[in-house]
């Protein structure tokens, strides 16, 4: 599978723009200072932009550029491509009115906007869509004959990551499981995998799935609070359904607050049965893995940047792919022998509560996906994207897992009130890249003009066309045990606790610290002292240590444990910490003093980009300076936004600086000015490298950081940012957070 003209196009384009740009340019060619009245034209895409490409409702590849779907011309016209003099004064009888019922212009206008929203999601309503690639390595054509998993095939993708409780304009950085669902068009016919970035869930069964939902949506008088757990009736649920308790202790631990997309796992969650060309099956769990590592932000930086840039991540996203620093993610496979019992090493395979330790079945890597390209348009792309867990080539099946079973139901259904009818699959975002021969008819937006006259099989007016195929999709005839008709669940379904406690003991000291605060905030923002209770004795049913320290936090007794604590071998691949990882699209912020050594910081700056990284440029204003732009002034800049600050000056405090109100919260009146010292505070408090050299030392003096651990010295930019390079490959500077539990 090549990928179309176009798309190979663009990617040249992506490839020749990498210059020292810093990604964020609003459109693919400067706004003039003047109005312009020379009619052109649409201007083209931005360089780093895709589009779905050109196939026809019934996925015949059409060969037109991407932009035949955009608008054309160079006048404004009506929607039935009349052209328009005048779109700024409705008709009216006479300059002062009233408006006239026959302004058709107007009312067109006027209707059409009414009408531009559709229903959001009614769980992961807030993403963020891109373009890319998947390359297969063939590791995986002795398990599946799925022609897209043949060696060296490649198969386009639309990747659409979400956080799952907030509103479609709600924060990218809030505590949530996060959605990495992927969208392979297949020479095959589509192929969805809706993952999430937690490789289980906090239900067994979909029936529940609207019940921990409204639980953890808003409350339902006030409607609060907005995209988060920490209030009552969320730890209500968990605490009552414990069977959420592995899940919950999941989205309290650092996975809950990523750094970015690029740095986030994916799991398929439910185990899947693959096909081969012989017709032997095997179940599977499907993981992806960031190029990047896997790496998160701390809850202070998660909160700061939910007011500051409540569009983190989506920027990060487009920005490291507008930067050429294309996400990279390999798709592996846990594999399991198909046995009766569905279970391996004593894991029941259909709970998908559980995982399987990668310690007792590795992830084998069968593929790579490169997300190369961003929307053109957020709307038709990210917001129509209809993704359907029963969208599957051959080679692919389900297992009974009863959560995967609701699902296959509830996708199809939701698309229908979402998308406004059943042809939601002719939009172009989901259009197959495979011919469509599908029988169904008419409906609301049907794009398609069918041919013939005979939408049924057999029959013999359309010289008996569709035909059925051979190589098509089985259904595995896997033998249904003979049992009662009955609303249960298996035995093993009943432990809810030892792999929440797996998932403790496979932490590190700090990350279980970060776990700690991260329930003792939660539970603390709940009303309801029950509530409270009742979560810590699932807690004394993970682990002692971690329930004592939330209690203690929460002012309330530790109680005992009702259940014994699991004798369980933990799983040290769970941990983020102790690896290095490639630092492809950090962002470095460059404190420069337009007084002092600039050129020594423009240095610095070229050697960032050419690392890969994106270097923002801080002063004391706006404009440019020594000739390079400034990104963001003392007043626009957080320290949030940076993986590390260079200190390229020592700034006095500017003109819009206010020494004094910073002297009131308890710094003295300072020789820098006070916002680059917040900055330093805060990357330090965060455990970030933090660099300097010339002046800039004078600056970590004040702050009182010189020589603590990641904060680097040397006596030029380009040494102090070779060391930090280093140091970023872990992420964080771990030393900085003593490790307290005990
Ligand atoms: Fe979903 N889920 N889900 N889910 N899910 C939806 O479909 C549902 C579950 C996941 O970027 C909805 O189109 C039920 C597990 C992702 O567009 C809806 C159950 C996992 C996305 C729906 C689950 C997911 C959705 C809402 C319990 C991880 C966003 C809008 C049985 C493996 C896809 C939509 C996108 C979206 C139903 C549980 C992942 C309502 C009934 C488990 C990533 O159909």
């Amino acid at each position: 599978m090549k990928p179309s003209k176009p798309v190979k196009a663009v990617k040249d384009a992506v490839k020749a723009a990498l210059t020292s740009q810093v990604p964020g340019s609003p459109g693919s060619a400067p706004a003039t200072l003047e109005e312009p009245t020379t009619p052109r034209e649409p201007l083209p895409p931005k360089g780093e932009q895709g589009a779905p490409e050109t196939r026809s409702p019934t996925g015949a590849e059409t060969g037109s550029p991407a932009p035949v779907n955009s608008q054309q011309g160079a006048y404004l016209t009506t929607a039935t491509g009349v052209r328009l003099r005048d779109t700024d004064h409705s008709l009216k009888a006479g300059p002062r009115g009233p408006s006239l019922l026959q302004d058709h212009h107007l009312r067109e206008k006027i209707t059409h906007f009414d009408h531009e929203r559709i229903p959001e999601r009614v769980v992961h309503a807030r993403g963020t869509g891109a373009h890319g690639t998947f390359t297969a390595y063939g590791t995986a054509e002795s398990v599946t004959r799925a022609a897209f998993l043949k060696k060296n095939a490649e198969t386009e993708v639309f990747v659409r990551f979400s956080t799952v409780l907030g509103s479609r304009g709600s924060a990218d950085t809030v505590r949530d499981t996060r959605g990495f669902a992927v969208k392979f068009y297949t020479d095959e016919g589509n192929f969805d995998l809706v993952g999430n970035n937690i490789p289980v869930f906090f239900i067994q069964d979909a029936i529940k799935f609207p019940d921990v939902i409204h639980a953890a949506k808003p409350h339902p008088d006030r409607e609060i609070p907005q995209a988060q757990s920490a209030h009552d009736t969320f730890w209500d649920f968990v605490s009552l359904h414990t069977e959420a308790q592995h899940h919950t202790i999941w989205n309290m631990s650092d996975r809950g607050i990523p750094r970015s997309y690029r740095t986030m796992e994916g799991f398929g969650v439910h185990t899947f049965r693959l096909v081969n060309e012989a017709g032997a099956t095997t179940l599977v769990k499907f993981h992806w893995k960031p190029k990047l590592g896997v790496h998160s932000l701390t809850w202070e930086e998660a909160q700061l940047l939910s007011g500051i840039d409540p569009d983190f991540h989506r920027r990060d996203l487009y920005d490291a792919i507008e930067a050429g620093a294309f996400p990279e993610y390999e798709l592996g496979i846990q594999v399991f022998p198909d046995t009766a019992e569905e279970a391996f090493a004593g894991i029941d395979l259909l709970d998908p509560t559980k995982i399987v330790p990668e310690e007792l079945a590795p992830v084998q890597p069968i593929g790579k996906l490169v997300i190369d390209r961003t929307p053109t348009n957020f709307f038709a792309e990210s917001e129509q994207v209809a993704f359907h867990l029963g969208t599957m080539p051959p080679g692919i099946d389900v297992t009974n897992d009863p959560l995967l079973q609701g699902r296959l139901f509830s996708y199809v259904d939701t698309q229908l009130s979402r998308l406004g009818g059943p042809n939601y699959n002719q939009i172009p975002i989901n259009r197959p890249h495979a011919p469509v021969n599908d029988m169904l008819r008419d409906g609301f937006h049907q794009h398609a003009v069918h041919g013939g006259v005979a939408p049924y099989r057999p029959n013999s007016l359309d010289g008996g066309n569709p035909f059925t195929a051979e190589d098509g999709f089985v259904d595995v005839p896997v033998i249904v045990a003979e049992a009662p008709k009955i609303r249960q669940n298996p035995a093993s379904f009943d432990d809810h606790y030892s792999q929440a406690r797996l998932f403790w003991l496979s932490m590190t000291p700090v990350e279980q610290e970060h776990i700690i605060s991260a329930y003792t905030f939660e539970l603390a923002k709940c009303y309801e002292q029950a509530i409270k209770e009742r979560q810590l004795q699932a807690l004394a049913n993970i682990d002692p240590v971690l329930c004592r320290q939330v209690a203690t936090g929460l002012g309330l007794p530790e109680p005992k444990p009702t259940v014994p604590l699991a004798d369980v071998t933990p799983s040290p691949v769970l941990s983020q910490i102790g690896h290095t990882w490639p630092t492809d699209g950090r962002t470095i912020g460059i404190v420069v003093d337009p007084d002092g050594d600039v050129d020594a910081a423009l240095k610095v700056r070229e050697v960032v980009f050419g690392a890969g990284m994106t270097p923002l440029l801080i002063a004391p204003h706006g404009g440019m300076v020594g000739g390079a732009p400034v990104q963001r002034t003392f007043a626009t800049a957080r320290s949030v936004e940076f993986d590390a600050i260079l200190l390229a000056g020592a700034p006095i405090p500017a003109p819009d600086a206010r020494p004094a109100r910073d002297a009131k919260a308890g710094r003295p009146a300072a020789t820098v000015d006070p916002r680059v010292l917040l900055l330093v505070d805060e990357c330090w408090r965060h455990a970030k490298t933090i660099g300097a050299w010339g002046d800039g030392l004078t600056v970590l003096q004040e702050a009182g950081v010189t020589g603590t651990p990641g904060v680097v010295t040397a006596t030029s930019g380009e040494a102090v940012f070779g060391e930090i390079q280093v140091l970023l490959g872990a992420h964080r500077v771990w030393e900085r957070f003593p490790a307290l539990v005990a």
